[in-house]
């Protein structure tokens, strides 16, 4: 079970937000790196430039807090989408979701094939279920701004940004509307969450290029860097391979809202419903190995080297390969819930790892020599409108 936490995030990677690293700094005393730049603000506004280190070494932060970013004129004017539902299509029917990566005329879905059978081999996993309670707590709050798109019409060329949100605008903790009434119908009223934007104040996250055009929202195929924190864990660093958004909407007063998709997926003869926007990409696996060689770093309880190269991959003469270095001795049994889920569970990544291409989520070949060294995956996503509060930027969390 634990260690499915850091294939859900990638799961969930597609959907939200980035973290930035330039969140409030009202701790007196600060124990990460150092900071590379100056904060130069006094007050209300912070002229400085970025902080491009995680945290402060200085015992104390001398300069007065980070605040929120001031936005430029057009950002934050909307108009915005709320996604209240993302889906995970799992049972590999090639209509539910995304994309064809492989030019053979089938959608691909890794990720989404893998947690499908995790889900059959166990029915104490379900990811989707996970995900869905974490969107309607608000655990999960992914707004998009259309930005620069045509005010009246709703239609034509626009950016598209992605912030994290919050739908507490009182701060007591749980959010001030109702999930399946309001935010859903469109009347939900959010701020955006600091750590979705850069040092100065722009959306870390973004789809340079998009359109609504006939009522379809299109975006990509482009790099899609993202940022997810994963707390207590990491903050993984990722970039989407040719990603993409298609979504069939309609612009309603309050924002662009998606339409339901009615396909059967499970081949029973009635339809199920799926969200009208489909988001999708590719990973490639080096940048997943790399995460899990960063995290095994951090494993000095298993008596792991910070430079070791733990696991070893890469493309062979007829697969990926992916194994743990023989020559490094394991001895996770001495490692503790404090020092991670991977830690304690290393020796089982170890095992695990020559089996992982075997599973199919290993699909898509990105460097054109057959050997597929990505893995595809697909969300589905349903929107609604949505409204910012003003400010529209939640305070930075203490
Ligand atoms: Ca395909
Ligand atoms: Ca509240
Ligand atoms: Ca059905
Ligand atoms: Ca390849």
């Amino acid at each position: 079970m634990k260690k499915l936490s850091l294939l859900m995030a990638l799961g969930l990677g597609l959907g939200v937000v980035g973290c930035g690293d330039d969140t409030a700094e009202s701790a007196t005393t600060d124990t990460g790196t150092a900071d590379t730049a100056t904060d130069t603000g006094s007050g209300s506004t912070d002229t400085g430039t970025a902080d491009t280190a995680t945290e402060d070494t200085a015992t104390e932060d001398t300069a007065t807090e980070d605040t929120t970013p001031v936005p430029t004129d057009e950002q934050f004017s909307g108009p915005f989408s709320y996604v209240w539902r993302i889906q995970i299509p799992q049972s590999g029917t090639d209509a539910e979701c995304c994309f064809d990566f492989t030019a053979d005329g089938v959608t691909d879905n890794g990720l989404g094939t893998l947690i499908g059978a995790l889900g059959a081999i166990s029915t104490d996993i379900d990811i989707q279920a996970t995900l869905d309670g974490a969107v309607a707590d608000g655990s999960i709050a992914l707004l998009l701004e259309y930005a620069g798109l045509a005010e009246i019409t709703k239609t034509g060329p626009t950016q598209l940004w992605f912030y994290l949100a919050t739908n507490d605008i009182d701060g007591d903790g749980s959010g001030d509307q109702d999930w399946a009434t309001a935010l859903k119908a469109g009347e939900g009223i959010f701020q955006v969450q600091p750590t979705s934007l850069d040092a100065d104040g722009s959306p870390l996250i973004k789809f340079e290029s998009a359109r609504i055009s006939s009522d379809v929202l299109s975006a990509g195929p482009g790099d899609f860097p993202l940022t997810i924190p994963i707390p207590g864990l990491l903050t993984l660093d990722v970039t989407i391979k040719q990603a993409q958004i298609e979504a069939d909407v309609r612009p309603e007063a309050s924002g662009i809202f998606t339409n339901d998709a009615d396909i059967d997926s499970d081949g029973d003869g009635t339809p199920e419903v799926w969200g009208g926007g489909k988001l999708g990409g590719v990973i490639p696996v080096d940048q997943v190995i790399g995460i899990l060689n960063d995290l095994a770093n951090d494993c000095a309880c298993a008596g792991i080297a910070p430079d070791a190269a733990v696991i070893i991959a890469g493309e062979g003469t007829d697969q990926y390969d992916v194994a743990c270095d023989p020559n490094i001795t394991i001895n996770d049994g001495a490692c503790t819930d404090a020092d991670g889920v991977i830690c304690g569970n290393l020796s089982t990544v170890c095992g695990f790892a020559p089996a992982l291409p075997t599973l199919g989520l290993i699909d898509v070949d990105t460097n054109g020599n057959t050997i597929p060294d990505a893995i595809s995956v697909g969300l589905r996503l349903s929107m609604s409108g949505a409204t910012l509060e003003n400010p529209p930027v939640a305070p930075a969390a203490p």
